[in-house]
């Protein structure tokens, strides 16, 4: 079907969260007959019903009715949506076009686009890489995976604005004809194999990035990565690269602690390593990235440097938050991954005490060990997968570490507070979703700051 012509098109938009409620609303204003559909009963989503009801779309709530799929010429289904859900399956079978929320958008982003996928370090990446456009003078917008949908971009956007997103392996899974001029893959380690089943089908939804791209778009990737290193095979665009280790052929690297960048028309030195604000060796993967997305797009090393160096932790990834008599800690919510805590976990050289557990999402816990030996002091498990980290962990008694069942952040915190000594750093990286306890990982960071404030 053509999306430039959606007058009374029948259109259907799966799950009501931010990307629903935004998808709804876009495709209504363009004279859609819009109804949305969402499993959560009509009470939970008293907040979103309203506005939709008011602008005349249809809402279904408390399951997804076989009927409510029938006869559309659109479904534009949410990222939490699996793609294989039998109503999607039965859909498609019967020839009706089901795309995701960012290939909707896509449609309706005129300027080029810069998409960043990752297992980790999407956010401070994006975050960054849109600062950079800025401080280059280049019109940006920034949006995605990120928080703010992709498609509440598409009415501000110009032809000559540049679109800064961050894409998921799930967004990335239901996509057509999105194609980034420039597409960043930061890493790829084990995550959501809970939807994706298995580690090559995650790995094949990121590499989709790719999938549009030609020979006058970039892929930027990190040789670091052996995952990615695989990837290059997978895109039409020319590839750069990024690198903490060594010296790259095209692209950003580290040279006596400068950050170059080269392309075909040579070499700049962008900055010292020194200057990078963010803690940890993955934040500098993170702005060798974006630095490399940012050259690319043709800023200045001057403006790029600029943009680096005034750049703040984003709130919830190694974020910072206060020091109580000696204490420090930090708030790694946004560590919803096993490799995650793993960075988190290298920033930090000993005398750790992590908080750990959430919901589970398929992962394996045993490859936390090693570190866990070597830096951390306690770890503290929380919520529904809490039994299967202590499974997973070797206790102190077997030479590992010391473990506590703590079931609540609070009660973890509060733990730790009455162990932990002057130079300790106490340490939300857990590892896990937040969904069991909590209504997402930034409510589970900002709950973890409040309690950290009323500690004395
Ligand atoms: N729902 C259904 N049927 C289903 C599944 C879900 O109706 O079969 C409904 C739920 O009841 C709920 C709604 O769908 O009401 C939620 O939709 P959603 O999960 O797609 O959430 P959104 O609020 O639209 O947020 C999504 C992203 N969420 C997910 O990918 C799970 C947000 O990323 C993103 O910021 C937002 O779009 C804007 O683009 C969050 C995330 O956790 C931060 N992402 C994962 C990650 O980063 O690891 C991929």
């Amino acid at each position: 079907m053509n999306l430039m012509e959606l007058k009374d098109k029948r259109v259907l938009v799966v799950g009501l969260g931010k990307s629903g409620v935004a998808s709804a609303l876009f495709l209504k204003a363009r004279g859609a007959q819009v109804t949305v559909s969402d499993t959560k009963s009509g009470d939970e989503l008293r907040n979103e019903i309203p506005s939709l009801l008011d602008h005349g779309i249809t809402v279904e709530t408390g399951g997804h009715g076989e009927r409510t799929f029938r006869g559309q010429d659109l479904i534009v289904v949410s990222p939490g949506v699996p793609v294989d859900a039998p109503m999607l399956v039965q859909a498609r079978s019967l020839g009706e076009a089901v795309i995701g929320e960012i290939e909707l958008a896509a449609q309706f982003l005129p300027g080029p686009i810069v998409a960043i996928t990752g297992s980790n370090g999407k956010t401070t990446t994006t975050t960054l890489t849109g600062e950079i456009m800025a401080a280059g003078g280049l019109p940006t917008l920034v949006g995605g995976n990120i928080g703010t949908p992709a498609i509440s971009l598409a009415e501000r956007a110009k032809p000559e604005s540049v679109i800064v997103l961050e894409v998921s392996s799930f967004q990335l899974e239901t996509i057509e004809a999105f194609r980034p001029k420039v597409a960043v893959v930061l890493n790829v380690t084990p995550d959501h194999l809970d939807r994706h089943r298995t580690f090559e089908a995650y790995v094949d939804a990121k590499a989709r990035i790719f999938e549009n791209q030609r020979g006058e778009d970039f892929a930027v990737l990190n040789e670091d990565d052996p995952t990615c290193v695989t990837m290059a095979g997978r895109t039409q665009a020319r590839v750069f690269w990024f690198s903490r280790q060594k010296e790259v052929k095209q692209g950003a690297w580290v040279r006596d602690g400068n950050v170059l960048f080269r392309d075909g028309e040579g070499q700049r030195e962008i900055m010292q390593v020194s200057e990078v604000p963010l803690k940890g060796a993955h934040n500098l993967e993170n702005v060798l990235a974006a630095v490399c997305a940012g050259a690319l797009m043709g800023c200045e090393p001057e403006n790029i440097r600029q943009a680096v160096r005034e750049f703040k932790a984003v709130e919830h990834r190694l974020e910072y938050v206060a020091t109580i008599r000696g204490v420090d800690y930090y708030n790694d919510s946004k560590a919803t991954n096993v490799d995650a805590t793993i960075k988190a976990l290298e920033s930090f050289p000993a005398n750790i005490h992590l908080i750990l557990g959430g919901k589970d999402k398929g992962s394996d816990y045993t490859v936390l060990n090693e570190l866990l030996r070597q830096r951390v002091k306690r770890v503290y498990t929380i919520g529904a997968a809490a039994g299967k980290i202590e499974s997973q962990i070797v206790s102190a008694k077997d030479g590992g570490v010391e473990v506590v069942h703590a079931e609540t952040l609070e009660n973890a915190l509060r733990k730790a507070n009455a162990v932990a000594e002057a130079g300790d750093v106490v340490l939300l990286a857990p590892a896990c979703a937040s969904f069991d306890q909590f209504k997402n990982y930034e409510q589970r960071g900002q709950v973890f700051k409040e309690i950290v404030g009323g500690l004395e």
